[in-house]
This record gives C-alpha cells, structure tokens and sequence, in this order.
C-alpha cells in the first residue's frame, strides 16, 4: 500500500514540474539583427590601421597628387602589428587600402596611382596581402577600409570613376580571403587634384552617384559574410556620431524598419587617425581609453580603435604602451563575474518553465534567457551571492535574436538591510553623451550596457528591476564587475612634447577682428577668434625677433564648425613690409576630428 502510494506522488510530481506542451520563446519584438550582426557585436572591439602616402606627408586628407614613389617604409612587418593588437584582447583589424587620396596599397588594375610606382619592395609590395595573410596566420579577423572620394581620379564625379570604384571592390573581396567588414566612409566630393584638373567636385547624394543599393547587392553576392559599414545607411552598421569613440545613450538599433548596429570611432592618438612626427606625448591614456570603451561597448556599440604605423611601417612605441596597458585593464575588469553562478529568483518566469529562469542570468552563457509571459513588461529579478561582494560595474545583455526590447531599468543593492539604487532608471527624452560615464542611468541594454556606479558597493544581494520595455524582456546575462585602478595599469612610456610654447605676453594684433586675435593665442581652449568670411587673416606683432619652427591650431571644440579653418597660409616677415610664405595646406577632416594641428615650417629655423 505505501509502495503504491508513493509511486502515485512520484508520478503526480512529475506532471507538475514537466509542463504538457513545452513554453513557447516569445515572439521576436521589432527589427532583428541577422546572424552576421550578431556576430559582429560579439567582437566588440578591434583595430583600425591608417597608413598611406599620408604617413609620409604629415596630413590627414591627402589632395591626390602626391607621389607614389614617397610610400617606402622600411620595418614593416603586418605580423608584429597583428600580433600586437591580438595580444591587447583586440578581435580583427581594418586597414585603409585607399584612404581619400586615391593611393591603392595594393597592386591594383583599376589605377596607376598605386603602390607598383613605390619603391617599397621595388615595386613589388602589397600592404593588403601583407596585412591579410598576417591575420590568416593568427586566426584574426581582417578587414577593410576603401574610401569612395578619390581626389586622384580624373574621372571622380562622373560615370568612369564607378567603374574604378566598383573594380577596386571587387578585387578587394575576392583576391584577400574573408573580410569581416568593409568601410564606405561618409566624406565625399570636394576639392581635390583629379587628374591635374585641380577643381571642386561635387557628387550631389552620394547614395545615388555610388549607387549603394546595386553595391550592396554586389557585396552581398561576393561575401555574404561581410558586414557593411556606411553606405548611406543601407550597410549594417552606422557611424557612432563623433571620432572621439563614444556613441549617444540609450542607444537605440532600430532605424524604421531594419537594425542598424552603431560602431564608435576613434583614434588613440590625438593627433589624428595617420601618423605624425611628434605625436608620442599626444597618445591617449589607458585611463581615457577605458572611458571610449565604457562610452561605445558599454553603451551597445563596438568600438574600432586607430593604430597608425610610422613611416618606417611600425607602430609608434607610445601608442602600443598605452594600447596593451588598456588590454590589460580591460583583461582584469572583465576576468571576475562576481555574479557568476549565483542563484537567482525573479517576480515572474515564463510559463514557469526552467528554460526561462532567472538563474540563466547567471550562468554564463549568453544566449540562455531569462523571461517573463508575454504582457509584463516591468519584471524584477534578485540574486543572491554565496558572501557579500565588492563590485562598481554592471553588465547586462539582452538576447538580442528576439530583438532589442528593453528602454529603461533599475539595478539596487541591499545594504545594512535597506535597497540602495545603484543604477537609476533612466527617463524617457534623456541622453548621455561624452565620457562622463560613471554613476550613469539605465536605460537601452541591447547587446550589453555596461554602468559604471558612482562608487564601489558591498553587498551579497542585488535586485534589477525592467522599468519600461515594449514587449516582456528577454535577459541573457547580469555580471557584477569590479573596475581595475588606474594605478594596476603599466606606466606608459610618452615620446618627448618637445616643442617649447612662445609666451603670447605683449603681442599685438591687427588684422580681421583684431580686437578678438588675442583670444586666439590666450592659451584658453575656450575662447576664439571667429570669423565667418574667408579669405580672412590676422597679424602677429611679436615685439621681438624669434625663432620658430612651426605653428599649432586649436580648432573651435564647443562641437560647432562655423568658422573652422581649413585651408591655411602663414608668412613671416621681420619688418612687417616684405613676407616670406612659410606654410600653406589644409587641415582635412577637422570637423569630424577637431583635434589641435601641428604644422611644422620646412627650414628649422625661420
Ligand atoms: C573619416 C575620414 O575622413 C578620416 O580621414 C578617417 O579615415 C576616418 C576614419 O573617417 O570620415
């Protein structure tokens, strides 16, 4: 009797914790991203690689006529470089194989302005090749950047350049292996050499002269692999909105009907996206670094970071300390989840069913989810540590295959028995921008947000709460991280400053403005001597014979182009009746990069 009693519970309780029919994963909310985006987003973070006849010319746009016989680097080794970014925790690299001097780095058909005129391996060398076998070899993503305004072609603007443009595509995909991203940058049209015509060039919508749709198409046939940046917005992936890294939060990825993933762009270096003579006390701290990294990844985005190689083709030694002392801190935030494996229990699981239980927050795996039944939106979930932790991040992540769904949450901790906030939720029409991450809201979750607290908490409970989501929230992962100090990173070895600022002390000033001249050289980044007609100049009474070398330009950084220079001429003069031109140029890509220009005069002295 008791023997058939038992066997009667045994089976009952097996019919309650098996459901009859299995809970069905809710249905997809919004644009999904496809499978390609999805692993794109896994790689959160790689290398972008400028290098070119620029290099050589101390520029960030080259005009187009500069001469293929300047690229001669004379260490270059992709291997060292790869395995440099490799070792930082970097996933792939993008290399600029034309850059928007028209100058193809490898042996192409479709132009004679390319490396086959260098003396670089007489005539021999392939930077593409070089770069793509490297990545080969050490199991590293590879990718590539081809720049739609050519200010070499004679024929830019007008139907015979497409034919150039679409055959350097093509044997861009199909002679290099795999390439995990191709860039369409945005700058287009304008002045430039073209063939010697030397004239404005004006593309009018570049989604029509480019014909992206038709290219796309293309692309998607020679390797459907391949994520599409740019392109006016029919590729995969958009500009993060700044080259300073960072992208807007919350950070939405549904654009109208289709996902669009955002990267953050920015250089490690200040002085711009190519290499510069000088730039080795220019290179952005670890400390910095993080913070671009907390701004794009821990916002949503990926984050594809600049390393310009120097004219003899290897990595300035600065930019590497700072690079690898970064991978470093990043490596330590990353390797403790002090959430890892903790229990958890939530205010609702879906259907009941084990498959969507809070405890898949903590196990790990982020393609496991934790869900509520469809119509609650606002679900809370707590988990418990073994003992009391110290933690001040937080990562969350959304399975995004079912879309992105969350808008805002709430994280608390419990603290002497009382639930402190720790990330308060986030308010609809607000937006972070810039680096001032910590103590930030939360809003958008998307493939992860990572919130940096205003101050570390100890505790062994921890309550996140979805505070506003279009459809019932599917959470893949909560981790507890602990923010390395500054002080763990390596000390980073800066090259010299060098250049010793004049004292702008009894200068007087005469030109356009003149009463304004003096704030451009009171040495406050805040204050500028404006101007909105060009040509327009100032003169500089220095009151005494001096020696200079060359100039610096700080352009305008309250986010505004007005009046920002871009063409310049100085001349000197020691009687101020007869002047002597000592430099004239362009300052390109100010507006999207408004960093300080350093132009230095031809002779030592002048
Ligand atoms: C910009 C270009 O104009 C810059 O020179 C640089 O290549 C950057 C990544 O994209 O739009």
């Amino acid at each position: 009797m008791l023997h058939k009693l038992m066997l009667t519970m045994g089976c009952l309780g097996a019919v309650w914790s098996t459901p009859l029919q299995a809970v069905e994963a809710p249905e997809p909310y919004g644009p999904l991203p496809t499978r390609q985006q999805v692993d794109w987003l896994r790689m959160e973070w790689y290398a972008f690689v400028h290098f070119g006849l620029n290099t050589y010319t101390n520029r960030e746009w080259g005009y187009g006529d500069e001469s293929p016989t300047l690229f001669n680097p004379s260490d270059f080794d992709a291997e060292e470089i790869v395995k440099t970014f490799k070792s930082a925790g970097m996933s792939g690299m993008i290399y600029t194989a034309k850059h928007h001097d028209g100058f193809c780095t490898w042996p192409t058909k479709s132009t004679k302005h390319n490396i086959r005129l260098s003396p670089w391996k007489k005539g021999k060398g392939d930077v593409v090749k070089e770069f793509a076998l490297a990545c080969k070899k050490h199991d590293f993503a590879f990718g590539t950047y081809l720049s739609p305004w050519d200010r070499n072609c004679a024929e830019y603007g007008r139907k015979g350049y497409l034919d150039v443009y679409y055959r350097q595509i093509k044997e861009l995909l199909t002679k290099y292996g795999p390439i995990f991203e191709i860039w369409f940058d945005g700058a287009m049209g304008g002045d430039g050499y073209y063939g010697g015509a030397r004239e404005n060039r004006n593309i009018g919508k570049a989604d029509t002269y480019y014909n992206y749709e038709q290219v796309v198409k293309n692309i998607r046939k020679l390797q459907p692999d391949c994520i599409i940046w740019g392109a006016a917005g029919r590729g995969d992936v958009t500009w993060g909105g700044s080259e300073k890294g960072f992208v807007k939060y919350p950070l939405r990825n549904a654009q109208g009907n289709k996902w669009l993933s955002l990267e953050g762009d920015t250089p490690i270096n200040h002085r711009g996206w190519f290499w510069h003579p000088g730039q080795g006390g220019h290179v952005k701290s670890p400390e910095h670094l993080m913070q671009v990294y907390l701004g794009s990844v821990g916002r949503g985005a990926n984050l594809i970071l600049n390393l310009a190689p120097n004219r003899s083709g290897q990595l300035d030694p600065a930019d590497v300390a700072s690079l690898s002392a970064f991978g470093k801190m990043r490596d330590r935030l990353l390797a403790k989840d002090y959430a890892l494996n903790a229990s958890a229990t939530a205010s609702e699981v879906r259907g009941n069913s084990s498959k969507f239980a809070a405890s898949n927050l903590t196990d790990g795996d982020i393609e496991s989810y934790w869900c509520p039944n469809d119509g609650t939106t606002t679900p809370t979930a707590e988990i418990t540590l073994p003992q009391p932790v110290t933690f001040d991040v937080v990562r969350l992540r959304e399975q995004i295959r079912l879309g992105q769904r969350v808008e805002a949450f709430k994280v608390e901790a419990l603290v002497d028995g009382e639930w402190v906030t720790v990330v308060a939720p986030g308010n609809p029409g607000e937006v972070e921008t810039g680096f001032n991450v910590r103590g930030g809201k939360g809003h958008t979750i998307g493939n992860q947000v990572l919130r940096w607290l205003s101050e570390p908490v100890t505790t062994d409970r921890v309550r996140l709460t979805i505070t506003r989501a279009g459809a019932c929230p599917c959470i893949s992962e909560l981790s507890l991280l602990l923010m390395p100090s500054a002080t763990e990173a390596e000390p980073v070895v800066t090259g010299e400053k060098g250049d010793v600022v004049l004292s702008s002390k009894g200068w007087t000033y005469s030109g356009f403005a003149a009463e304004k001249v003096a704030l451009a050289f009171d040495g406050n980044p805040a204050t500028m001597w404006q101007i909105d007609r060009t040509p327009s100049h100032f003169v500089v009474d220095m009151k005494k014979e001096q020696s200079l070398n060359g100039f610096a330009y700080l352009p305008r950084q309250d986010g505004k182009t007005q009046g920002m220079t871009t063409r310049y001429r100085v001349e000197l003069s020691s009687d101020g009746k007869n002047w002597r031109n000592v430099a004239e140029g362009e300052f390109g890509n100010l507006r999207a990069n408004p960093v300080e220009q350093i132009i230095s005069f031809p002779a030592a002295k002048a």
